[in-house]
């Protein structure tokens, strides 16, 4: 058994204090052995003289403690809490220095954080607060040193030895050992401070910056992975040539190393100079990777790299600022991708999926017991708030000041916010202080404290809009308001300044130049205007006619748009709306309401079709349409997700909106064979394999339309398309186009599903990452009468499945949780008893995962009957566990409110 530390309470933001000691330097030593690593940690501190004198307190978890010494000579010290505390310290401002020599066990690590084993390799993982686990130190973002590494090994074991910055020295040591001492130029805080050794081997490239400078650039991986890194290498270049050309901020480093490491809790870590990442996010070949693999690889490895100056060179003064390098960040790499993208449409594609993961996992996040601002007031456990919330609306707040600001403003602000705190540890509020302060004349300058709300205001904004028409006058009014619901902690809420872009459809579906009241001349078809009070009025003047509102066009903010739009309104929009977000946008309503119409009818059985003609037709043509990207097509053609659907009720019957979607899926996949069947033809074969958007596109719609054929054809017993589908399968030049046919098996339910699935493991046993694909594929399948449960445990007794390495813990106990309502929310409740035992099984492992698991029924209060009592009742039975992490204490207390 794990040890635990006593129960923790909840840290506050307004409780923090500058630190009273600060350290300049430090040295460390490592004799890296998995049972028991020695650990030599030299430090130069001395006291803030900001701060009253008081006794050094250092954070410490897990660690034997050998000696302590202060100025080389030995010194009395206490425990509290896991804290080393040091009271007789020298007097005075001058530095000293603090010898303290541990002893850890790595192998025995399966938290993954701090210094840990992999398959034989050394990794660290020290965000937020792993450095503890390997020294007693000063762990918090604010106190930031300069370190130098040296790392001693046997050498045949661990040939690579790697840590942050520069090598200056490497060398031979008896008995077969080998040492390496690395230096970091650079100050910094020590969650970003790593090491890596073991036997890996890396893909090298030399690159010139534009000021002349000459940087190493190495992806180090397992031997028989190299020929997977190319993607990897080419996206990192992009990164550091995207983030010159678009910001100006260039590589501060003569050597970037990027490590992959199959156990990780995380997607990557950003150390400085020495990336960490999930192989997940590096290796992919064309045989191995689909094209999402591809897409995520090039905007994770970008993110870790954007993280250098945001992240790295600006630090967080606390946690609690968080989302000012993950907000900052996401933004930053969502730009990159749609800049890599390049046509405006590639753009759309990419922001409707960003959006889609918003609305899928934020929005409910933000109405559930785990809502909490982009930039909480307490937790008990930090690692619990690597959340949506954080980083993907952290991002949506910094891309309404890009909005706000515009893109040349928004650079400025960049410009000015490095000029004001390059080196610094600081909060959210001082980014967008840079912000406005650069741009004095914006309406962010203008509303700066009430645009601070996004801040520390939690929940999704709920916007009402009214439009009415008089024809005499030719004058359109639309009233906006707003309004946010409570959520823990906050029940009342002050408005929001919401940007919200729009654009007026003529009934022929043109756009009309816009002119408000006021205003001498009718100007551009797009505009944005402010949302700042609870209700605002616009008049706008000379409209021809009627208008449709076309409203936060590209999703200008993250808030729930409520608007009485006719079935009419919607198909104008879903085919001739200018704004692609909103184009899309129209078709997920009208299949929204075609979902939530039959939810609200008493009879589960439909007396007609789910869908009506008229939509059926517009999907159609946009299905046929010549100019769309494929991309956005398959977008459109995307029935919303069950977690969407159920945001919109208040009591939630999974199981019936699981078998509406899935009527509607059918649906279309009938009523449209013909064009399904053209489309495939048409998008089938995209040549020698390349994961840029345009060809990921057509692979993308051509698997769609797979699948529907064969969703179709199996309902009819007919043996035409799954047999297709299984040739396919086999002959496929890529892994998407493999993958996506042998989905289309699985999803059906088809008999050549097994005979796929077993040739597909046989020919990628051994490949990891592949191998996760063929079990989470397994474990999302459809239930069919209560079979998913039953396979998954089956799953979980295959000699391939361990629970220990997250990524296969993810792909079936996760994919089974929370990728497949239809086969987890069951009647009897043991989809709910499952998670639980799994719950527990984790936090005995890796509490950090498990705590991940935990918030799968964050939503049970909304659940109906008989499914919110059983899980309520599992909720119960892990919270009264003995012993629990307080990552999983956290999750389950606030779960139960
Ligand atoms: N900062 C990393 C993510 C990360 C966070 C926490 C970790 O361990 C608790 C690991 C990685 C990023 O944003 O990429
Ligand atoms: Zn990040």
């Amino acid at each position: 058994m794990m040890m635990r530390e006593g129960q923790a309470t909840a840290i506050h933001r307004q409780d923090y204090a500058p630190p009273a000691y600060w350290i300049d330097t430090v040295e460390l030593t490592f004799d890296l052995d998995p049972a028991k690593t020695r650990v030599l940690n030299k430090m130069r501190l001395r006291r803030n003289p900001q701060v009253p004198a008081q006794a050094l307190r250092l954070d410490g978890e897990e660690l034997n403690l050998a000696r302590v010494l202060v100025n080389g000579a030995g010194t009395s010290f206490k425990m509290d809490g896991g804290q080393l505390v040091l009271e007789n310290l020298p007097e005075g401002d001058e530095p000293f220095e603090l010898e303290i020599f541990t002893t850890c066990a790595p192998d025995k690590n399966t938290q993954l954080s701090g210094l840990y084993v992999s398959e034989g390799t050394f990794f660290t993982q020290c965000e937020a607060q792993g450095f503890r686990r390997i020294t007693y130190f000063l762990d918090r973002p604010d106190v930031m040193a300069t370190y130098s590494v040296l790392l001693r090994a046997d050498k045949a074991a661990y040939p690579v030895l790697l840590s942050n910055g520069n090598l200056v020295e490497s060398g031979e040591l008896e008995d077969g050992r080998h040492f390496a001492r690395w230096h970091d130029p650079h100050r910094k805080p020590s969650y970003l401070f790593a090491l890596v050794a073991g036997k890996l081997v890396a893909r090298e490239q030399k690159i010139k910056s534009r000021s002349g400078a000459e940087h190493l650039l190495q992806v180090w991986v397992r031997a028989g992975d190299l020929h997977k890194t190319e993607h990897a290498m080419n996206s990192l270049m992009a990164s550091i040539a995207w983030d010159e050309a678009r910001f100006g901020l260039p590589l501060d480093l003569e050597r970037f190393m990027i490590v992959a490491t199959s156990d990780f809790n995380m997607g990557a870590m950003e150390n400085k100079g020495l990336n960490i990442f999930n192989t997940k996010y590096v290796l992919a070949s064309p045989a191995t990777a689909t094209d999402t693999d591809f897409a995520h690889i090039e905007s994770v490895v970008g993110h870790e790299y954007f993280h250098n100056w945001t992240g790295n060179r600006v630090t967080c003064r606390d946690w609690f600022q968080l989302s000012l390098k993950e907000g900052l960040t996401v933004f930053r790499d969502q730009e990159f991708s749609m800049d890599m993208a390049g046509s405006p449409s590639a753009r759309a594609v990419k922001r409707i999926e960003d959006v889609r993961v918003l609305r899928t996992v934020q929005f409910p996040e933000d109405a559930g017991p785990q809502a909490h601002p982009v930039r909480p007031d307490s937790y008990v456990e930090i690692n619990n708030f690597y959340t949506v919330t954080i980083y993907e609306k952290g991002a949506e707040v910094v891309r309404m000041q890009h909005n706000l600001v515009g893109r040349e403003g928004f650079a400025r602000g960049m410009k000015l916010y490095f000029e004001r705190h390059d080196g610094q540890a600081v909060t959210c509020d001082d980014f967008a202080q840079a912000m406005a302060d650069a741009n004095p004349d914006s309406e962010l300058a203008r509303r700066l404290d009430q645009f601070k709300r996004w801040y520390s205001q939690a929940g999704t904004p709920r916007v009402r809009a009214e439009g009415s028409y008089d024809a005499q006058s030719q004058i359109y009014t639309l009233t906006l308001s707003q309004s946010c619901a409570p959520t823990p902690g906050q029940p009342d809420k002050q408005p929001f300044v919401i940007p919200v872009a729009l654009g007026l459809l003529a009934p022929d579906g043109r756009a009309l130049p816009l002119q408000l009241e006021g205003e001498p001349e009718a100007g551009a078809t797009e505009r944005t205007v402010v949302l700042a009070e609870a209700r605002q009025s616009l008049r706008f003047v000379n409209v021809p006619e009627p208008p449709v509102p076309s409203l936060l066009r590209g999703f200008s903010a993250p808030v729930l748009l409520e608007c009485d739009y006719s079935d009419e309104d919607l198909l104008l929009m879903l085919a001739h709306d200018g704004d692609a977000f909103n184009r899309w946008e129209a078709g997920q309503r009208l299949m929204l309401r075609a979902a939530l119409r039959q939810l609200g009818a008493d009879d589960s059985k439909p007396a007609g079709p789910l869908l009506p003609p008229a939509l059926v037709e517009a999907l159609r043509a946009v299905l046929n349409h010549p100019q769309l990207d494929p991309a956005f097509k398959d977008l459109v053609l995307t029935v919303p997700s069950e977690t969407y659907i159920a945001e919109q009720l208040d009591e939630v019957d999974p199981q019936r909106i699981h078998a509406l979607r899935e009527a509607m899926r059918l649906e279309l996949a009938t009523a449209l064979r013909g064009d399904w069947a053209a489309a495939w033809e048409a998008h089938r074969d995209t040549g020698a394999y390349r994961p840029d958007p345009l060809s990921a596109g057509r692979r993308a719609l051509a698997g769609t339309a797979l699948a529907m054929l064969c969703l179709a054809a199996c309902q009819e017993g007919d043996p035409v398309w799954p047999g297709k589908a299984y040739q396919r399968f086999k002959d496929a030049g890529n892994m998407t186009d493999r993958f996506n046919a042998l989905s289309a098996l699985v999803v059906c339910g088809h008999e050549l599903a097994q005979p796929a699935l077993e040739r597909f493991h046989a020919l990628f046993r051994g490949d990891a990452l592949v191998i996760d694909k063929w079990f989470a594929l397994q474990a999302s399948a459809p239930d069919r009468g209560g079979r998913a449960l039953p396979a998954v445990r089956q799953l979980m007794q295959h000699p391939d499945f361990q629970l220990r390495n997250p990524n296969r813990a993810r792909s079936v106990v996760f994919s089974y949780c929370n990728a497949n309502p239809g086969g987890f929310h069951r009647a009897d409740g043991a989809g709910y008893a499952f998670w639980a035992e799994q719950v527990l099984a984790l936090d005995a492992l890796n509490p950090q995962v498990a705590a991940r698991l935990a918030r799968s029924l964050d939503r049970w209060a909304r659940l109906a009957e008989p499914y919110r009592a059983a899980a309520r009742a599992a909720i119960e039975r892990v919270a009264g566990h003995d012993g629990l992490s307080n990552d999983v204490r956290e999750v389950v207390t606030r779960a139960l409110g």
